[in-house]
């Protein structure tokens, strides 16, 4: 047997194993089946965007989960600039992260521009105000979001474990493989590399008296093989690769091209992800730099990135259609 195989084995023994929400699961698959079918008759791009962290329980009536630090700001932004490249996006997102439009509102309170009309006070009508003066982009973050949705470009699906996750990128991958090269995948989500199979799990909560907690911790298997070699074949893919450690960073990216055979890797360091990244591919290594003066007035980066993928996508779907 194939390295390769064994590897789709695991995968495969790992649905087996793991129990996800079905009704919910059920629900987010047709609507993302119907959303990719109605795109499909009209031959648009679409992309998967994941984003934010997984939560992985350490009992099976979970009260406690290990979790990670992304907030899915990357993501949420990614998705928004897509948009506005003219793709469909399926937005697969881990529940209570940032979401696109929405997110320009996650470092304030949005009640803080309503106002109730003063003939409304006595409680006989129901009138909000907004003083858009104490936000003055909202107007144009409301319009952006109701295009993005009356057009039907924009299916949000969230979830919340790793096993979620992991169902759903499966289903997604499946469901784009009708669009063949006009999918992408931008796998921005921090997925973890580690979980509590079921079978290992207490069935109640982990009790403080019988001392200090030791977990063993499995390891996921990797998915991507199975999304680039089985479940979305001609599909663009881009993924994330994140490190703490510059050094070892490039030679992560490379690794990871060569064991998945997909096309882009973006490479970023934790601490620098709001303005570098570096875009590997087996030919180029491209850093993605935001100026100071960027920075400063909190242009996201993710714009630049965006657009670099879009173009590279566009080549690669005109490389397959000859
Ligand atoms: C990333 O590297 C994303 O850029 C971030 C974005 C998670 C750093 P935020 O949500 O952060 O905006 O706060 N995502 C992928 C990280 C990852 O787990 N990649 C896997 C790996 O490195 C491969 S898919 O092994």
């Amino acid at each position: 047997m194939e390295a390769d195989d064994i590897d789709l084995d695991v995968v495969d023994l790992f649905f087996d194993d793991n129990d996800y929400n079905p009704k919910k699961y059920q629900d987010d698959i047709s609507k993302i089946q119907t959303f990719v079918a109605g795109h499909h008759a009209r031959m648009n791009k679409v992309v998967l965007v994941t984003s934010g962290g997984t939560a992985i329980p350490l009992e099976n009536q979970a009260v406690r989960f290990i979790e990670n630090f992304s907030g899915g700001k990357r993501g949420a932004a990614s998705a928004e600039y897509f948009l506005s490249e003219g793709y469909g996006v399926i937005f697969l997102y881990r529940q209570g992260s940032l979401r696109p439009y929405s997110r320009h509102f996650a470092g304030g309170n949005i009640l803080d521009v309503l106002e109730i009309r003063e003939d409304c006070k006595d409680g006989t009508c129901s009138q909000l105000q907004v003083d858009t003066t104490k936000m003055p982009s909202l107007m144009a973050i409301v319009e952006a979001y109701q295009t993005a949705k009356n057009s039907g470009r924009l299916l949000e699906v969230s979830y919340h474990s790793l096993v979620d996750y992991i169902a759903l990128l499966k289903a997604s991958s499946e469901a784009l493989h009708l669009l063949g090269s006009l999918a992408v995948f931008y796998l921005a989500a921090a997925v973890s590399d580690f979980y509590i199979p079921p079978s290992d799990m207490p069935k109640h909560k982990i009790q403080s008296t019988s001392g200090p907690l030791q977990l063993a911790l499995h390891q996921v298997p990797k998915f991507l093989r199975a999304l680039v070699s089985k479940w979305s074949p001609k599909a663009f893919v881009a993924t994330f690769k994140l490190e703490t450690d510059e050094a070892i960073l490039i030679d992560k990216a490379l690794g990871a091209l060569s064991k998945y055979g997909h096309q882009v890797v973006i490479a970023n360091i934790l601490h620098e992800r709001r303005y570098r990244v570096i875009i590997v591919t087996k030919e180029e290594q491209k850093e993605l730099l935001l100026s100071r003066a960027s920075q400063d007035q909190e242009h996201d980066i993710e714009r630049v990135i965006v657009r670099d993928i879009c173009i590279r996508h566009d080549q690669f779907h005109k490389g397959t259609e000859v």
